[in-house]
């Protein structure tokens, strides 16, 4: 695979899936801070596919202490899926712009319908491995990875079609620093690789990348990006509803998808978690951004 070079930009502004409300002016915010100029300035023809609409429940429900906000989670993925997989028809490489992180589960289950053996890059400070029973804050945004992996509420894992959409051995996890008891167990029970920020620390970013790579990519016909900009430190990415301290550098996140650009085998992505109302000027929405160019092929040189 090489280079996408037609893009369908996807706008999910959503933030129901998080404790913290204001990631649904993240897909603007980015797209404001010059996106479709710099992709075209790399030689890609990018289209605004516009933001997805769902019909909004008419109360914002926090009553539900284990899945808050579920009907509304349900429809806006739902709308998702069917954009996500039309625009992978069209033979355009999907890039979904968030919007609180709980439409990865509309995201993969959209992309999930083109590959047989999907493989998953997902960089957070977190693991979103929470299950209804294993969830501290009730918050659907911890979960998305989970349910993509076919466990957790029948409701959320339905969406798109009944079942997994992904295998764990499949999936890599790079940044974490902040798991919950639950999600701790479910990984070190299983075979999902999880570099935490301890083995970037350890073993560097490049390192880390290669592997990251061939694991993503033993066996599978795409490989999904999902990227959390809270993977990055809060110094670097402050607009965001939950910052960790302790995170990846500027420099280790731009390497992070520099590598996977030149490899070649990301097949969509979506960026997630940017929240304006948090930012410092439009630091993090920049960010994002640039990281989206460095992904598609912006080099420095
Ligand atoms: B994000 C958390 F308890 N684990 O479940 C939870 F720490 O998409 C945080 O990665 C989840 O930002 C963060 O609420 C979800 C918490
Ligand atoms: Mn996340
Ligand atoms: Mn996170
Ligand atoms: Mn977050």
């Amino acid at each position: 695979m090489t280079l996408p070079k037609e893009i369908a930009i996807l706008s999910v502004p959503f933030d129901l899936g998080a404790g913290r409300r204001g990631a649904t002016e993240g897909p603007s915010a980015i797209i404001q801070a010059g996106l479709e100029q710099r992709l075209q300035s790399l030689g890609m023809a990018s289209e605004d596919a516009g933001a997805i609409r769902y019909t909004a429940t008419s109360e914002i429900d926090q009553a539900s202490d284990n899945l808050k906000n579920l009907a509304d989670v349900i429809a806006v993925n739902e709308a998702l899926s069917e954009q996500v997989s039309r625009v992978i028809s069209s033979g355009k490489f999907p890039l979904v712009l968030g919007g609180d992180h709980s439409i990865a589960i509309g995201t993969i289950a959209g992309v999930a319908q083109h590959y047989n053996n999907l493989g998953v890059i997902w960089i957070d400070a977190h693991s979103d491995l929470n299950t209804p029973e294993t969830t501290g804050s009730g918050n659907i945004h911890g979960m998305s990875l989970r349910v993509s992996l076919g466990e957790g509420d029948a409701r959320l894992t339905g969406i798109g079609g009944a079942g997994a959409k992904i295998k764990p051995e499949n999936v890599v996890l790079i940044g974490a620093r902040s798991l919950d008891p639950g999600e701790k167990a479910y990984i070190k029970a299983g075979n999902m690789t999880c570099f935490t920020m301890y083995d970037v620390d350890r073993k560097g970013m490049s390192h880390i990348m290669e592997e990251a790579i061939r694991i993503a990519g033993n066996g599978t016909d795409g490989v999904h990006l999902s990227f959390d900009i809270d993977s990055v430190d809060p110094g670097e990415a402050p607009g965001t509803g939950t910052p960790v301290q302790g995170g990846l550098s500027y420099r280790e996140a731009h390497l992070a998808m520099e590598m996977l650009g030149e490899s070649g085998i990301v097949t969509s992505a979506e960026f997630v978690e940017v929240s304006p109302a948090h930012d410092s000027g439009n630091k993090t929405a920049n960010l994002a951004m640039e990281l989206i160019c460095s992904l598609l092929g912006e080099r420095i040189l």
